[in-house]
């Protein structure tokens, strides 16, 4: 298919310049200023298509929707509605994420909706809804970054993954700010830092604890702060007692004396801000670490003053708003929760249909997956996302899809999921679509469309309501335009956590975006929602006693520690920067990459290939000499599909809580390929 875009002109790069206020300050990162090259890329889908065993079709869109209808509708008939799984993903707009989660509860009447969210900010989710009683990416703007004497960043990689943001660290720094990066690896975030501390992998719970218990042993918390704000102070400090940092230095690779000297110095300081990425959250320990980091933040007030705060780094363009507006298993739009009879009495008016008529929550992410082999989903709807590559447990994982009576994807591209689908539908890229955008900040922002439709693919929006249409849901799916949509978001949102209705499309377009809640017109929005009070039913923050010793079991088959991630010119499953020329001439394919004293006892040289084996399957790739690795830990970043997919071997063990897969932390066996072609 050959696609009949002109690339010439840079809409992203223009389209920041003209936004000093925003988020990025105008800034733009590498994969952004070369996004608009993937847009036309030669291999873009162009047209609907049908697949038939081996056989593809184009087709016209009545034929394609008329189809994925008839496809659903059997299903439902034979099955039931729950028998169709609807999964999303966070490069949708607002307007697109509340309307998917409208349709399958509307539309096809379905529990089993999520999105790739649950493998990204599911852990800190849920901490933060524990903790504060609200989930929201940064409790303060990032300008407060910039203004603190002392940042933490746990396990985030800010240089390669939010490279506009590390303008605030700078600021800070060049403030004299401590910035302490906490990582097994010395990333380009390290690099930046004032301290890099090289923790092992899976030891932040108990170094933070560690210090948690310094602070509180030692009399250093803030006591008015604690007794004013918070709860469960008795609790925790009892919790923490056996946390010493003695007891802690085996498990962190951190010697006791350093914890006790931090401890000191961050409880000193000023003013701090404390922020959480994967690195901590992707593991069966991620909702305790995230908390055990609140803990950390409350004991010395800084949530709620001002310049401090507390945040777990987004990840995807609207990783943010797609959570918001119940596009999870168990969430109605305005973060209201699917159980709560009033939440599901108000939706329900807004939605115009019976509150009995809306499902209750329904399976999460990797959870429908397992109910594919069980066979009691039988027809899954995807929209932006290729989960054959970025689920755990890959193998099992396409083994499910291919078992599908009918798999419906909406795509800008051919991916591994796609490549299994009955019926794809060609989606628009996010310059061909407006729609609003909410940030880690709770800032919500427009998003004008720069580019113009090309002639045969359609919003995502609109593809919904064709598609409700075709179920003969029509009526509740009357749009003429995503700012209707927002409208309806609004009022549904009214009331809830998260609060847009005093928002509108003109006040969006007419400045650098609001801060929810905004809960009438006129209202000024919230930067900072814990001023005054927490979410929770008391108003106090809760501190929570988490962590037990278990955990650091270590397994003695499988000696090596993989972590899996980012590099800075990739973008997750790699569909849209693999497209991208000058980015993937850069990293043209995945690797592994290792401790040269490692590598020499194994005895690989650089771009030799190891085998690596986990306990649910291995991958071969090329060896990359790293000294800014731990011994015995190894980096592959999860950017390629098919044989180069690192999910290969990554095992599906899902948080209790939050359900997140462990992404970063998997015992391995590695062995040295004998030659080049052999099996090792
Ligand atoms: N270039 C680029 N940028 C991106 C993305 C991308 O794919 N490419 N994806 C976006 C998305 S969706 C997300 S979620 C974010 C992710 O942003 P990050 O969370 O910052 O990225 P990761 O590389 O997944 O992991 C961060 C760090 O965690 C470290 N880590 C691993 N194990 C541990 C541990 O036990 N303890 C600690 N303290 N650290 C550990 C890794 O070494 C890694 O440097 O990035 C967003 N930005
Ligand atoms: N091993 C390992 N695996 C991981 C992670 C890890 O750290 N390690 N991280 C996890 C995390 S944090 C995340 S967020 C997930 C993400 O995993 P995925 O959801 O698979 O993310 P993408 O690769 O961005 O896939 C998005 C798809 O949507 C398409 N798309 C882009 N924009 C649009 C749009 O506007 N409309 C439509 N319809 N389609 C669009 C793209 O072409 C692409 O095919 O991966 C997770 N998997
Ligand atoms: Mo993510």
């Amino acid at each position: 298919m050959q696609c009949s875009i002109h690339v010439s002109e840079d809409p992203t790069a223009r389209t920041a310049r003209a936004h000093p206020g925003s988020a990025g300050r105008g800034k733009v990162c590498a994969k952004g200023i070369h996004a608009p090259e993937h847009t036309g890329h030669h291999e873009r889908i162009l047209f609907p298509f049908l697949r038939d065993g081996e056989q593809v079709r184009l087709v016209e869109w009545e034929e394609a929707l008329c189809t994925a209808a008839g496809l659903i509708r059997r299903t439902i008939a034979q099955y039931g509605p729950s028998a169709v799984g609807v999964y999303g993903g966070g490069s949708l707009t607002n307007e697109a994420a509340y309307l998917l989660g409208k349709f399958a509860r509307v539309a096809i009447r379905t529990p089993n909706v999520d999105y790739n969210g649950r493998y990204c900010m599911s852990s800190a989710a849920a901490a933060q809804n524990l903790v504060l009683g609200l989930d929201r990416g940064l409790t303060a703007p990032l300008t407060d970054i910039a203004r603190c004497a002392w940042i933490w960043v746990f396990g985030s990689n800010l240089a390669e993954c939010q490279p506009t943001l590390v303008q605030y660290l700078l600021e800070a720094k060049a403030q004299g700010a401590t910035i302490v990066v906490v990582d097994p690896r010395r990333t380009r975030t390290a690099d930046l830092a004032t301290e890099h501390l090289a923790i092992r992998p899976r030891g932040d719970l108990a170094f933070v604890n560690a210090l948690c218990r310094e602070i509180i042993y030692n009399g250093w918390f803030d006591r008015d702060y604690v007794e004013r704000r918070t709860s469960g102070f008795c609790e925790l400090a009892a919790h923490l007692e056996p946390w010493t940092a003695e007891a802690v230095e085996g498990i962190t690779g951190i010697q006791s004396e350093r914890i006790r000297e931090l401890s000191r110095a961050f409880a000193q300081a000023p003013s701090a801000f404390i922020l959480t990425a994967r690195g901590v959250e992707q593991r069966p320990d991620g909702v305790e670490t995230v908390i055990a980091c609140l803990n950390l933040a409350l004991l010395t007030g800084r949530v709620g003053q001002e310049p401090s705060g507390f945040g777990c780094v987004t990840g995807q363009m609207n990783g943010q708003g797609v959570r918001e507006h119940g596009l999870k298993a168990d969430q109605l739009p305005g973060y209201r929760l699917i159980d709560d009879p009033v939440a599901r009495a108000h939706i329900a008016s807004v939605w115009n249909i019976n509150p009995g008529d809306i499902p209750s929550r329904g399976l999460t992410a990797y959870e429908m997956f397992e109910a594919i082999h069980r066979g009691e989903i039988r027809a899954l709807f995807v929209m932006a996302s290729n989960p054959v590559t970025s689920s755990p447990h890959a193998a099992r994982v396409r083994e499910a899809f291919a078992k599908l009576d009918a798999l419906i994807a909406v795509d800008l591209f051919p991916t591994d999921t796609t490549r299994l689908a009955h019926v794809v539908l060609p989606a628009a890229s996010f310059l061909e679509q407006e729609g609003t955008l909410t940030n880690l900040e709770g800032r919500v922002t427009y998003r004008p469309q720069v580019r113009e439709l090309p002639r045969h693919v359609r919003e995502d929006w609109r593809i919904l309501c064709d598609l409700a249409e075709r179920l003969g849901a029509g009526r509740y799916f009357s749009y003429t335009s995503p700012e209707e949509i927002f409208a309806e978001l609004a009022r549904a949102s009214a009331g809830g956590k998260a609060d847009y209705s005093g928002i509108d499309y003109p006040l969006l377009k007419s400045g650098e975006g609001v801060y929810w809640p905004c809960p009438s017109r006129g209202h000024p929005g919230t930067p900072r929602p814990f001023s005054e009070r927490f979410f929770t039913p008391d108003g106090r923050a809760r501190l929570m006693s988490v962590g037990t010793w278990e955990v650091f079991v270590t397994h003695q088959e499988r000696p090596w520690m993989l972590t899996t991630g980012r590099v800075v010119e990739h973008y997750l499953t790699g569909v849209q920067t693999r497209r991208t020329t000058r980015l993937v001439e850069r990293v043209p394919h995945a690797f592994l990459e290792m401790h040269p004293d490692d590598a020499l006892e194994l005895g690989v040289a650089d771009g030799e290939r190891v085998e690596v084996i986990s306990d649910v399957g291995s991958v071969v790739l090329p060896v990359r000499r790293s000294s800014r690795l731990r011994r015995r830990t190894v980096f592959v970043p999860m950017h390629w599909e098919g044989g180069e997919n690192v999910n290969r071997i990554v095992p599906a063990i899902l948080h209790k809580i939050s359900k997140i897969p462990n992404f970063k932390s998997i015992p391995v066996t590695i062995r040295k390929c004998k030659e080049e072609g052999e099996p090792c």
